[in-house]
């Protein structure tokens, strides 16, 4: 198949997973054309049949805002018919949805038909999806949509609560590349980080205020409290400054290492004694699918579709949002018991293999195919 793929380009989790998929269906034969408007992070591999499509925007001083979605629809425009594509792939409904609709329908006044599927990631439903100002155009751009998926039924369920969705919605769950997180070199990072045996806390995240980083010190200092150890960040993002103020002012700064956006950061994975994971809502939580890959067992709140992955006293443990004692006390018990931890983490791994891209990636292969055959029907 001839499959466009349009997506954040960035280090967030919708990015990552449509890339992977992108690499994924090149790598099975087919041809794929990412067009955004960067070269995506996890775009770190050449194949002659894995192609980037650019969406510049003029910078018009008539505009006091640049519009990103009628140059990216003319785009699509552009790469379907010279690429001769047969089905459009967008991740995030803000604004890639709507922009393939309006590709859609300009293709179509031209004689040429392209579906296109849209897959719901998470804040494009649960936050910024919900705000008045984008709403009726997100409910319009899913209905419009050939196939809609979620990445969780959480999001699914939060999908038809908030929108007035009246269209299937198919769950296909996030997928993962088990030999990434394989034999990782662990020395330096250990060296670095912890050279007397202290064990390894760790969270990545864009460290947007949905992710309650705080959370994750106060969780750190308690534990502290009874067991040497280290707290690990990686990634970046708006509430960095608020959280490294914090680590200042109650003194952890020397314990509390910032890594910043790692590309390699399964290394940082494979040394972690625990994943932190404390955010308000999660529609699927990738982050913690990558560190169970890692057999890290995952300290998590019970929100949105963290439940669908962690599962709770088999592979990590789940608390309420914002119920610092109880992760603290969660975390201990795994510190404290090297049984129990070994457990959990062949527990985790076992769980991260159900998702792993072979069982994955077919499933978007038969949707496509589906999507295409009604199409020409
Ligand atoms: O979590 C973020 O802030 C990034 C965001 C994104 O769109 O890249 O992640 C969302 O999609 C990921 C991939 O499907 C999910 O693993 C994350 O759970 C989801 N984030 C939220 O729901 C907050």
């Amino acid at each position: 198949m001839r499959i466009g793929i349009v997506c954040y380009p960035t280090f967030g989790g919708s990015g990552v997973v449509a890339t992977e998929l992108g690499k994924e269906l090149a790598m099975e034969g087919h041809d794929v054309h990412f067009i955004t408007y960067d070269l995506p992070v996890r775009f770190d591999r050449f194949l002659a049949n894995l192609h980037y499509h650019e969406v510049r925007v003029s910078d018009y001083p008539l505009f006091d805002y640049q519009p990103y979605e009628l140059v990216l629809a003319s785009r699509i425009v552009d790469v379907v018919k010279h690429e001769k594509l047969d089905i459009l792939h967008v991740h995030y409904a803000i604004p890639h949805a709507s922009a393939a609709f309006m590709a859609r329908e300009i293709l179509k006044s031209q004689g040429i038909y392209i579906p296109f599927v849209t897959t719901l990631h998470g804040t494009d439903i649960t936050l910024v999806g919900k705000d008045a100002s984008f709403e009726p155009v997100i409910t319009f751009a899913i209905n419009q949509s050939d196939a809609v998926t979620a990445v969780s039924e959480s999001l699914k369920q939060d999908t038809y609560e908030h929108f007035d969705v009246t269209r299937d919605i198919e769950v296909i769950p996030n997928f993962i590349d088990l030999s990434r997180y394989e034999g990782c070199s662990t020395e330096g990072v250990i060296k670095a980080f912890a050279p007397k045996g202290e064990r390894i806390l760790f969270h990545a995240s864009n460290f947007r205020p949905v992710k309650r980083v705080e959370d994750i010190i106060r969780v750190f200092m308690k534990v502290r409290e009874e067991i040497p150890c280290k707290l690990l960040f990686a990634g970046d993002g708006p509430d960095r400054p608020k959280i490294e103020a914090l680590c200042r002012e109650i003194g952890s700064c020397s314990d509390v290492h910032f890594l910043g956006k790692l590309k390699n950061i399964e290394e940082v994975y494979s040394v972690a004694d625990v994943f932190l994971l404390t955010s308000e809502t999660e529609s699927f939580g990738l982050a913690a699918l990558e560190a169970m890959a890692s057999r890290v067992p995952v300290i998590s709140t019970n929100t949105g579709g963290i439940p669908e992955i962690n599962l709770h006293g088999e592979t990590g443990f789940l608390s309420d949002v914002g119920d610092i004692d109880d992760m603290a006390n969660n975390t201990l018990k795994l510190l404290k018991d090297d049984a129990l931890m070994h457990t959990f983490k062949q527990q985790a791994f076992n769980r991260a293999k159900t998702f792993s891209k072979a069982d994955i990636i077919p499933i978007y292969e038969n949707l496509y195919r589906k999507v295409i055959k009604a199409k020409s029907n």
